[in-house]
């Protein structure tokens, strides 16, 4: 499906260098090395409310990953889903009496609309579940012929123990992982499955829900499958990084590596799995099934300027979990006055250093606190009337435009 449309990124003097990033797997800093196309998926929205703050910031994170790589001379290929059929979009549909279609393609369209707001770079290819469907299936009858997987009263299940490297992305204990999979969308408690972890690869068609006719059955896929077709089928095994939020490390990825890499035979579908933190309000994770939340679109129609919002996600480095406050949107619309004055000055202090130092703290596990902070310093200089650079206003501004996607 159509994703959104692109901003310019501006060119940079120089280049910028390799991307370290904290790869849940390795529990540990690794260096990105790509070749030439660095190949990102990202997994998307379930469209049954508006983007809030918690997406706005996992996206942003990986975001400045494709601008990072960018700047160090990659090209990128980017992936994202759209689980517009799942559980949990189903059930509000028939909370509030709305078709679940119209339901996913009004809260995608709005999705797209802050994302174009907040200057995210799009996607390549923007797939929807419901698209995938024919993918989705010879991955399963794969794994059926494999062995991998088996079938309970009409549904497909997911043998996790056909996969040697089970456990390998999350190293969760046993214990952990079946109370995350209790918590995430899965059923341990299921009589008749192998193993309590199994989850479902394909749901045999269930009375009132929307189910599609194929060589499996009348049924719907899976959540975690619908995520490795789509991976698989546009980028291959063994693409460079896997991201989406902390929740998603147990089960979604763990379970997605697991079914690509018995699928194909090799390992690993990703090279690194990066989580972003997860973002709270009122003591409690922003949540679409609590709440809990603040929307983009929300503070949008309130008048707040999108590039103050971006700059409030980019105080806080995206591993660690935060909650937010009103306060943050202060800070950052100050932040984002005066450095929109010490840009708009016809000359300032000299930006090569500013440019180096914002460059090696995205390197460094994309260390935003502290490309702020250079940031802040370069506009104190430039207050304290400290430089006749007449470049130097320019490159700032291009350097937070495209290292950062703030536009001053
Ligand atoms: N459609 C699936 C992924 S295939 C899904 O998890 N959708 S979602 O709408 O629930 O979440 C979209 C992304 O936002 C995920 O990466 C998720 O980890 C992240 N996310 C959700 N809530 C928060 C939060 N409070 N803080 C940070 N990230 C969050
Ligand atoms: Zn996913």
């Amino acid at each position: 499906m159509y994703a959104w449309p692109a901003t310019e990124v501006p060119a940079l003097p120089g280049q910028g260098s390799p991307l370290h990033i904290f790869d849940t797997a390795a529990s540990g800093l690794r260096r990105t090395s790509p070749g030439p196309t660095a190949r990102l998926y990202v997994c998307g929205i379930t469209p049954y409310d508006a983007t809030h703050l918690g997406h706005a910031a996992t996206y942003n994170a990986f975001d400045l990953i494709q601008r990072v790589w960018r700047d160090a001379g990659h090209e990128v290929l980017y992936v994202q889903n759209v689980t517009d059929v799942d559980d949990p979009l189903l059930e509000r549909a028939v909370a509030t009496g709305q078709d679940w279609t119209e339901l996913a393609e009004r809260e995608t369209a709005l999705f797209r609309e802050d994302m174009t707001a907040l200057r995210m770079l799009p996607p390549a290819h923007y797939i929807g579940a419901v698209e995938a469907i024919p993918s989705i299936v010879p991955i399963v009858q794969d794994l059926l012929r494999q062995g991998a997987a088996y079938e309970l009263d009409g549904d497909i299940y997911f043998s996790v123990e056909s996969d040697p490297h089970f456990g390998e992305v999350s190293r969760l204990d046993a214990e952990q992982m079946l109370r995350f999979f209790g918590e995430r969308g899965g059923d341990p408690d299921r009589p008749g499955k192998k193993h309590r972890l199994d989850p479902l690869l394909w749901l045999a068609a269930r009375p009132g829900e929307p189910s599609w006719e194929t060589e499996l059955g009348n049924g719907r896929p899976g959540w975690h499958i619908e995520c490795v077709a789509i991976a698989l089928g546009h980028l291959g095994m063994a693409f460079d990084i896997q991201g989406g939020g902390s929740d998603l490390a147990f089960p979604h990825h763990e379970m997605g590596a697991s079914h690509a890499q018995v699928a194909t035979g090799s390992h690993p579908f990703a090279r690194a799995y990066v989580h972003a933190g997860m973002v709270a309000l009122d003591g409690e994770k922003m949540s679409k099934s609590r709440g809990n939340l603040v929307f983009v679109s929300r503070l949008r129609k309130d008048g707040v300027d999108p590039a103050a919002i971006r700059l409030a996600l980019h105080a806080h480095h995206y591993r660690s979990d935060w909650e937010w406050t009103g306060a943050d949107l202060e800070r950052a619309e100050q932040r984002l006055a005066v450095w929109r004055a010490a840009v708009s000055r016809p000359d300032g202090p000299d930006a090569v250093e500013l440019l180096a130092e914002v460059r090696a703290a995205l390197a460094d596990d994309l260390d935003t606190p502290r490309a702020l902070a250079a940031v802040d310093a370069w506009a104190a200089r430039q207050q304290a009337g400290g430089g006749s650079d007449t470049g130097a206003p320019g490159v700032v501004s291009r350097t937070v435009d495209a290292l950062l996607g703030v536009a001053l």
